[in-house]
């Protein structure tokens, strides 16, 4: 499906007044302040976001899938789909690929339409916590864990071929994420499920090239109830380090038990030089897998807060990051959701850009707590969407992505080329 120019910028055209009046009222509101605006729209325009290719579909939950009809059957429409997605925001320029259910047949080609979609390939991720038809092993009581010398063997072999993957599509990193763990008390002796699991991931961290990184993500609890070999950042970190220094932790916002302290977590492992990446999403109890920003929008500028001052740092020592949203959706439209989630995340960076250090910083020495809130809530409380919409416009995205996709009935069109029934591989 092709968006044209001509037709985003007709789009615009319907908003471009109301738009304008928005964007100097808040830009002057700024100024006054001393911010350079001009430098956050810049900043705002190069931070890209990976979409999974699992995201694209209906997600379902363990009681039910509502499909959405014209879901992407290919990995060729999940491309298209992405591209969609970033040529109206210009702010989802990367495809996380999930192995097996991505792999490509040619992968030149592949290569090639993203490249015409002006999409890059981030992290590939593996799967060791689904058995596959071919496979020998089971991974039904763990993989790279496991009791079993042959079943740790089978994992390893299959995220080196996820690597060779990646490579062969010029992706640059691998996440792993482990269902391991156990459901009930003495099912598993924690001391050998943790040294397997390193041992398995150096050999995984051995076979990846010098120019790869390895994300680590951690989860407390889901699949597995009583106890998650990798359960939390701390066990995430001392992997990482165990590996290598190409080996780092991955945050994801759902893998948390209710209240954590998110922030935290992100200020400490910056400060280590050990934070790869995040993956975006947000919940209520567990993890939900809801819309960035949905529920505690309050907690994502607070964990952008602590981004943009660790990133900047002067002794910063962490590389950049890999973003990625990693969603699901039961009720609402995918690519809707996704565009809603992006918003979300440029909203709370570009608030987080806006908080003076300086002051904030002093405020701190003079311990004025009352201050300090002050400042974090200005900051957060101040409406930046007509910033977010004039750098989306500077990058040639539409103004309203969600209206636009409504107005052009893309959905309706997407049903139309690929029918009612067509499941998107994924979660
Ligand atoms: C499972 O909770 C999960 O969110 C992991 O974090 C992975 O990133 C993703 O699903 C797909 O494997
Ligand atoms: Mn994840």
């Amino acid at each position: 499906m092709i968006i044209t120019t001509e037709q985003i910028e007709t789009f615009n055209q319907s908003y471009k007044d109301e738009h304008k009046d928005q964007f100097e009222f808040v830009a002057q509101q700024l100024s006054n302040k001393s911010i350079d605006v001009a430098s956050i729209i810049q900043q705002i325009q190069n931070f890209q976001v990976a979409i999974p290719s699992w995201a694209l579909g209906a997600g379902g939950t363990r009681f039910g899938r509502f499909s959405i009809g014209g879901e992407p059957a290919s990995l060729e429409e999940k491309i298209m789909d992405v591209g969609i997605i970033h040529t109206l925001t210009r702010s989802a320029g990367a495809i996380s690929l999930h192995i097996p259910w991505d792999i490509p047949q040619n992968p030149e080609a592949i290569k090639s339409l993203a490249a015409d979609h002006n999409l890059v390939f981030d992290a590939v991720n593996s799967n060791t916590f689904q058995d596959q038809t071919d496979q020998e092993h089971s991974y039904k009581f763990g993989s790279l864990c496991h009791t079993d010398a042959a079943v740790r063997a089978q994992a390893i072999q299959h995220n080196k071929e996820v690597i060779d993957t990646g490579i062969a599509l010029g992706s640059k990193s691998l996440t792993v994420w482990l269902a391991d763990g156990s459901s009930f008390p003495g099912q598993l002796n924690f001391r050998d499920a943790l040294t397997y699991t390193l041992d398995s991931l150096k050999a995984i961290y051995a076979y990846m090239p010098d120019d790869w990184k390895m994300y680590i993500e951690y989860k407390p609890y889901e699949p597995n109830f009583y106890s998650m070999v990798i359960q939390d950042w701390g066990t995430s970190h001392l992997l990482a380090n165990e590996c290598g220094k190409n080996a780092y932790c991955l945050v994801d916002l759902g893998h948390h038990l209710p209240n954590t302290n998110i922030e935290q977590i992100v200020a400490t492992l910056l400060w280590r030089g050990k934070l790869g990446g995040f993956h975006f999403n947000d919940s209520k109890f567990g993890d939900d897998d809801l819309t960035v920003g949905a529920i505690k929008p309050y907690q994502l500028f607070l964990i952008f807060n602590e981004l943009v001052y660790g990133l900047s740092h002067n002794d910063s020592i962490n590389p950049p990051l890999a973003w990625m949203i990693d969603a699901s959706h039961n009720l609402k439209d995918p690519l809707e959701d996704l565009m809603q989630s992006l918003e979300a995340i440029q909203l709370a960076y570009a608030q987080a850009l806006i908080v003076n250090h300086k002051v904030l910083g002093a405020a701190r020495v003079a311990n004025d707590v009352t201050q300090a809130q002050v400042i974090l809530q200005d900051a957060y409380r101040t409406d930046l969407r007509p910033l977010i919409r004039e750098a989306t416009r500077h990058s040639g995205g539409a103004l309203d992505p969600i209206a636009f996709y409504r107005k052009e009935k893309i959905r309706k069109k997407l049903i139309e080329r690929r029918g009612l029934e067509t499941i998107a591989t994924g979660l």
